[in-house]
Formats: C-alpha cells, sequence, structure tokens
C-alpha cells in the first residue's frame, strides 16, 4: 500500500513539474514569435516531435529545432507547417498546414493521439519470429482502409527458415495477396529482397507498423545506408539527447520514398466507427455488402446472409469473416 501511494505521489509530481515545464516552453515560444516578428515564412515538414520540440526540415534538407505556439493542436511527424527562423538553426512554428490523411492510436488514458500525419500506405512488417496473429495483421489492415491510404505487407527474416518452411510461411498470406495487397518477403539482416520493397515505396510516405522486435528499424537501416550516423548527428544538432530513435521519425529515402519508423505502435484504435463502417474495412466483402436478406444482418448466424454464403463458396476466407465479427463486438462495448 506504501509504495502504491508513493507511486502515485510521484505521479502527481511528475503532472506538475510535465504542466510547469509546458508553461515555460510556451513562454519561450511566444518569447520566440516575437524575436522572430519581421522574419519570413517558410514551409517545412515535421521529422520528429519531442514533447514540446519539433524537429522541422526546410526545403533543403537543413533541419531546424523548433517551438511551437500551444493553441495549434498536436502536431505530428509528417505534418506540413509554416515557421519562422529565430537565432541559431531555431525556429518557432506559426501555423499547422491541412492534413491528407492522419493515423491516431489511443493514448494511455485512453484518448485518440495523432501519431502521424500525410501518410500514403501503411507498411504491414511481419516476421516468424515474433509469430504473427492474423487479428492483428487484420487491424492494421483495416486502419489501412478506412484511414484511406494504400497497404503492404512485408514477411522479414526469410533467413530464419529453410526453403520449405519459409515457403509456407509465405503460402499463410497468399489470401491477403488474392484479395489485392502486396506481398513481399525480404530478410532485413541479409539485406535481401530489399529491392521490391524499395520499388513499392517509391512516390509514397510509408510507415512502418508490427509488432516489437519484427524488425521494422533494421529494415529502414538496411534502406538508409550511414542511418546510424545520421541519427547520431541528429541528436547531436538538436540537443535532444539519444531518445531520437524512440519517437515516430520521418526518413527520406535515396530513391524519394518518405518512411516512417514508428516505434511503440502495436494497434490502432478504430475510432468512433459503426459496423457499416467496419464493413468498408474489409475489402474482399465489398460485393456482398446490402445483399443479405435482412439489411440489419449482423453476418452472425442469420439466413440468408451474403456474407457467410461466400465464405461458404470459398470467396470470402472464413477467418477474415471471424476477424470482423470479434472486431464488430469490440465496438459494440462502451468505449
Ligand atoms: N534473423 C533476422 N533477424 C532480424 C532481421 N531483421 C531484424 N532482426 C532482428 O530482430 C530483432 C528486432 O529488430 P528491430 O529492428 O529492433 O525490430 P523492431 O522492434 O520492429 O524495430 C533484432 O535483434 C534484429 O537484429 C532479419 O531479417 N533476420
Ligand atoms: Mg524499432
Ligand atoms: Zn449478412
Amino acid at each position: 500500500m506504501a509504495r502504491r501511494r508513493l507511486t502515485k505521489r510521484q505521479r502527481e509530481r511528475i503532472a506538475r513539474l510535465q504542466e510547469e515545464r509546458r508553461k515555460r516552453l510556451a513562454a519561450k515560444a511566444e518569447q520566440a514569435l516575437q524575436d522572430a516578428d519581421g522574419e519570413e515564412v517558410r514551409e517545412g515538414r515535421v521529422i520528429s516531435r519531442h514533447g514540446q520540440h519539433l524537429m522541422v526540415q526546410d526545403g533543403a534538407g537543413k533541419q531546424y529545432h523548433c517551438l511551437f505556439r500551444q493553441n495549434l493542436g498536436e502536431i505530428v511527424c509528417g505534418d506540413r507547417v509554416l515557421w519562422q527562423p529565430v537565432a541559431d538553426g531555431q525556429g518557432v512554428v506559426v501555423s499547422l498546414l491541412p492534413r491528407n490523411t492522419v493515423l491516431s492510436r489511443p493514448d494511455y488514458s485512453g484518448r485518440d493521439k495523432p501519431l502521424a500525419a500525410n501518410i500514403t500506405q501503411l507498411v504491414v512488417v511481419l516476421a516468424p519470429r515474433p509469430p504473427p496473429t492474423g487479428y492483428l495483421t487484420d487491424q492494421y489492415l483495416i486502419a489501412a482502409e478506412l484511414i484511406g491510404v494504400k497497404a503492404l505487407i512485408t514477411l522479414n527474416k526469410a533467413d530464419l527458415l529453410a526453403p520449405e518452411a519459409w515457403q509456407a510461411f509465405q503460402q499463410t498470406f497468399a489470401r491477403y495477396k488474392d484479395i489485392g495487397y502486396p506481398v513481399i518477403a525480404v530478410s532485413a539482416r541479409r539485406e535481401h529482397g530489399l529491392e521490391p520493397l524499395l520499388d513499392h515505396l517509391k512516390g509514397e510516405t510509408s510507415i512502418l507498423v508490427g509488432q516489437s522486435g519484427v524488425g521494422k528499424s533494421s529494415l529502414i537501416n538496411a534502406m538508409i545506408p550511414n542511418l546510424e550516423e545520421a541519427v547520431g548527428e541528429l541528436s547531436e544538432a538538436s540537443g535532444l539527447g539519444r531518445h531520437t530513435t524512440s519517437v515516430a521519425t520521418l526518413h527520406f529515402l535515396e530513391n524519394g520514398a518518405e518512411l516512417i519508423d514508428s516505434p511503440g505502435v502495436r494497434s490502432f484504435r478504430l475510432g468512433k466507427i459503426d459496423i457499416r463502417d467496419l464493413e468498408k474495412g474489409f475489402r474482399e466483402f465489398a460485393p456482398y455488402l446490402g445483399k443479405c436478406r435482412f439489411s440489419n444482418c449482423r453476418h452472425r448466424n442469420e439466413p440468408g446472409c451474403a456474407l457467410n454464403q461466400a465464405v461458404e463458396s470459398g470467396a470470402i476466407h472464413p477467418e477474415r469473416l471471424k476477424n470482423f465479427l470479434h472486431m464488430a463486438e469490440q465496438l459494440d462495448r462502451p468505449h
């Protein structure tokens, strides 16, 4: 008990210190704004966010450590902003430009928090170890459909399995290929199979998602030569310490692709959607929607359910309908 009380007191103390710090930074941002008065306003891209600090890159590829006004809302990795330079490679962000897309996740208190903006593709990274679950894979794919971005499945650690076992592993994902999701096999360790992956990343702003340990960071390192040095330089220049790699960070590849590594994205909240929205997240359901005997069919045991018939005829994989039903149950629960 004593231990728990102490923890609570510590938590309050931390919250108070954070609030004081936030206020100090807000005052600093206001001061910086006054200092920047008269400086030209430029456009920039948010590379990463560390609390109330942003790393912003200008058109020439130079990075600036920026503060921002509190009333701009949540600014995240991938955001386009207007900012003004102040002294010593620093700046202050004055406005947030409209986003095309935004990917959110629930924070520790269950509220939706934006994680990355302006992405065009979700790259779901899977590996034999840690073993993937179809449910999680489907969650990622549905998130992509509902946000309105492409999805790509990347099977990593090809080197871990013997050829036959690797073939069998790949085969379990054939059903995703069948419904139009590209599936790519790679080994970040052997730097094998990266070319097709790079081709799919070209022209896109992608975010790597997947369980911790599947090799997301290793893939980024394999695709960006000397990244580890670059990360070191970035932390030094920004004075933000060594946590640079522990927040979502936007990287630019040689072929022009934009790639975000997102540590700690294990799941997405599907947000306040209803069962009809969820149906749209399963792209292969589309031809059957609205074809059930009952217009309010929940696709469980209702007679004349077009989705269940499609499962029986082999047009829809049973696991996908099962995962749909499970997700639909989650929607019914109060958030
Ligand atoms: N055998 C093998 N191990 C890999 C491969 N890619 C990553 N790993 C290992 O998997 C572990 C987790 O990799 P990491 O990139 O940190 O995963 P992340 O948590 O998804 O970013 C590390 O020990 C990597 O060395 C691969 O292609 N083959
Ligand atoms: Mg990582
Ligand atoms: Zn139905």
